[in-house]
């Protein structure tokens, strides 16, 4: 990595909230690329991830987190101990709330863990864009009053319009201290490829199904195989019952058609190249609730 100019500033971001404020759309919009995957559904980021934006003047690197919230099962406490240790071991930490309504009973738990920690906060109000009128001015005061208590700077925003972000990333910076490249400048993520073609198909998986399926669906990569002309990608598919199998190979296979053709264009986005992509799905009974098997599936337990 090259040497930095002078005043350079480099540092981690945590960022935190509750489910779909839009923590992960914000890390990919900042960093300029699709790495994580986004969706209306809860607990769609399983994995902590890394995602660096690097300016003239200052490396960010963010890491996304699960949501917080209780959880109800083994998959659920892994999720929640990782934001947790998201939250204390960066160096500022970007507390992102939903804009479309006002400050809320899941804000506050999670204020009341961020009031505890020593790092710096900032607060985030997103999706400006879809702010209901007459009412954003009240929800704006909620969110105002809550960073006016703790002396937190707030920034508004919205990750899908981009409107606000140079503000936020100012006050981001602001809060790094001088430092290195952590990452070469090119670099967007810390994950392999692999990983991120993995959670692509999670991603059509939760945008397909719907009720108990998503959150019952794991996805390995077995192989990606590179020729000249194309990319072969081989993954497996875990679901949790036999019925979850049926329902996402759809009748005579139409589901995972869909699936595996929606995956595979975002795959070829993500590696600028043709790709083949086959799909087997395989019941694993209980894997949410394994340990052992949540380690097997990449999961930092
Ligand atoms: P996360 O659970 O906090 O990571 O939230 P996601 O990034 O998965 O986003 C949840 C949903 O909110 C997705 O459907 C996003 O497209 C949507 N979303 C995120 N940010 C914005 C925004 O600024 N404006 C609008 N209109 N939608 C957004
Ligand atoms: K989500
Ligand atoms: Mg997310």
């Amino acid at each position: 990595t090259p040497t930095p100019p002078k005043g350079f500033r480099s540092g981690f971001v945590g960022i935190v909230g509750r489910p779909n404020v839009g923590k992960s759309t914000l890390m990919n919009v900042m960093v300029g690329q699709k790495i994580a995957i986004t969706s209306p559904i809860a607990q769609t980021t399983r994995n902590r991830l890394r995602g660096v934006m690097t300016l003239p003047d200052a490396q960010v690197i963010f890491v996304d987190t699960p949501g917080i919230h209780k959880p109800h099962h083994e998959l659920g406490k892994v999720l929640v101990k990782n934001a947790r240790i998201a939250i204390n071991s960066v160096d500022v930490t970007l507390f992102v709330v939903d804009g479309t309504s006002g400050l809320g009973r899941g804000d506050l738990f999670i204020a009341d863990i961020l009031k505890r920690s020593e790092v710096p906060i900032v607060l985030g109000i997103n999706k400006a864009d879809l702010q209901p009128e007459p009412k954003a001015q009240m929800i704006d005061i909620s969110y105002q009053a809550l960073a006016d208590e703790n002396g937190w700077p707030l920034c508004k925003f919205s990750a899908v319009t981009e409107t606000g972000l140079d503000s936020l990333k100012g006050q981001l910076v602001e809060r790094l201290e001088v430092g290195p490249y952590y990452y070469p400048p090119d670099l967007v993520t810390d994950q392999p490829e692999r990983f991120i073609m993995g959670e692509l198909i999670r991603e059509q998986v939760l945008l397909h199904t719907r009720e108990e399926v998503p959150h019952s669906v794991a996805v390995v990569i077995e192989a990606v195989e590179e020729t000249p002309k194309i990319t072969n990608v081989l993954a497996t598919v875990y679901v949790e019952r036999k019925s979850q199998k049926g329902i996402l190979i759809g009748k005579k296979g139409s589901m995972m058609k869909a699936i595996n053709t929606a995956a595979r264009e975002q795959m070829q986005k993500l590696i600028a190249g043709k790709v083949y992509l086959e799909v087997f799905v395989k019941v694993q009974e209980r894997w949410r609730q394994s340990r052992s098997h949540l380690a097997e599936l990449g999961y930092r337990v």
